[in-house]
């Protein structure tokens, strides 16, 4: 992929797919056209630093939506389209799935359709266009491991636990199915918790940071020892250019931070943080605010991501640590109170009643 590119990115106004935007446009790597429904986690203020840019172009709508995106694809005539676009929380898929069948599985099959038909007259034959899709997912596919389990890798089968996971495998099955019937030039990266800037406050790092500031309860579901392998949200973004630049097309590649750590762990670690910003506050220490609640049903006991494909066929390797990184978005939560304010709709403040109403 060149400079002179423009990338489709679907679900770009959510926390990674932001950050992806960003880094191309920082880095001139792509112009970029924006299709976002905008649902609750898609905040357009992520990229309100772009407005001036005439490289970066923002469209309201579905993926599902094969009229729009056919439109979309005929004017602007892209040389990848990366899909973000998703119902991404597990817990809210406990409560209400349907979403996350509408956009992760049938927003994802329309997608495809429309992208086959225009990569079929554009770019098959045409030796001087190359293209890709990029369909964003999840280690989550491949269900739970024990604690000595080796971590997933890109065969090891699908066995997911959620709603959520299960969406998210069903849309892998479908790229994979269209790659393998129409030879479509598609490619999966599965990737481990992120965390970093801009992630909306209902996932466990920015919740923790938030409330932790206001003295405010740090519900740690179960008995804290569930296992998550940390990644910081630019690392991801970096594997994901890497594997449109260099990656096979009908490719599966697990992208992780080689940070495994148990949710206990983080949080202690981010209650850390705050004692070290704020020691004159009432609530220090932090870590008195931690508070243990019912635990999530079906909650994974462990993800463990081994990321040796990407690092040997295409060079890539995480390289935030995750003190620098956790310390890094700590900082960004405390600067950017006006992103806080603005997630904090109504429509937040309802979820957390009824998520947390529930495990007290
Ligand atoms: P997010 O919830 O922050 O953002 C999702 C974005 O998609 C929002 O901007 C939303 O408005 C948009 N969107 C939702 N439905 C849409 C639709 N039908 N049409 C168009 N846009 C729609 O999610 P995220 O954390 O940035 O995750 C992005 C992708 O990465 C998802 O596919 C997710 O499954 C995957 N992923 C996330 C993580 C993680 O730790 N957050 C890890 C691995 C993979
Ligand atoms: O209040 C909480 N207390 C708590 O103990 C919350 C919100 C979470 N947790 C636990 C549940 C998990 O074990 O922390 C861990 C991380 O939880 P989430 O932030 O909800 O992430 P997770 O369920 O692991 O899924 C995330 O990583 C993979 C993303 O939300 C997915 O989109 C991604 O695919």
């Amino acid at each position: 992929m060149n400079s002179s590119d423009t990338y489709l990115v679907t679900g770009g106004c959510g926390f990674i797919g932001s950050s992806f935007i960003l880094l191309c446009r920082k880095n001139n790597k792509a112009d970029i056209v924006n299709l976002d429904a905008l649902t609750y986690a898609g905040n357009p203020l992520n990229l309100a630093e772009l407005q001036n840019d005439s490289h970066y172009h923002f469209h309201k709508g579905d993926i599902g939506d094969k009229e729009l995106v056919a439109s979309l694809l005929e004017q602007y005539k892209p040389d990848a389209i990366v899909n973000f676009a998703a119902e991404s929380h597990v817990d809210r898929s406990i409560f209400g799935p349907e979403d996350f069948m509408k956009t992760n599985i049938m927003g994802t099959f329309h997608l495809l359709q429309v992208s086959l038909d225009y990569w079929e007259r554009h770019c098959k034959n045409n030796p001087g266009k190359r293209f890709r899709f990029l369909h964003v997912s999840t280690d989550e596919v491949y269900g739970s491991l024990g604690s000595d389990d080796p971590p997933f890798q890109e065969t090891t089968p699908y066995s997911p636990n959620s709603p959520y996971s299960a969406s998210k495998a069903a849309s892998d099955h479908l790229v994979r199915a269209y790659v393998h019937t129409f030879g479509f030039p598609g490619a999966i990266t599965n990737c481990s918790n992120n965390y970093g800037p801009r992630q909306f406050p209902e996932k466990l790092i920015p919740l923790m940071i938030l409330n932790a500031r206001e003295g405010k309860p740090l519900p740690v579901y179960g008995d804290g020892m569930n296992v998550r392998d940390w990644i910081f949200v630019n690392d991801h973004c970096e594997a994901i250019l890497s594997v449109l630049d260099k990656g096979t097309p009908g490719e599966t590649y697990n992208i992780g931070g080689n940070c495994e750590k148990p949710n206990i762990e983080i949080v202690r670690a981010i209650t850390g943080v705050m004692d070290e910003l704020f020691p004159d506050s009432p609530h220090v220490p932090h870590s008195s605010l931690i508070h243990f609640v019912k635990d999530r049903p079906g909650h994974d006991r462990r993800y463990a991501v081994d990321c040796s494909k990407i690092t040997r066929e295409l060079g890539w390797k995480p390289s935030m640590t995750f003190e620098q990184g956790l310390n890094h978005t700590v900082q960004w939560y405390m600067d950017n109170p006006q992103w806080v304010g603005s997630v904090r709709s109504g429509d937040y403040l309802k979820w957390l009643e009824k998520n947390y109403e529930k495990r007290s």
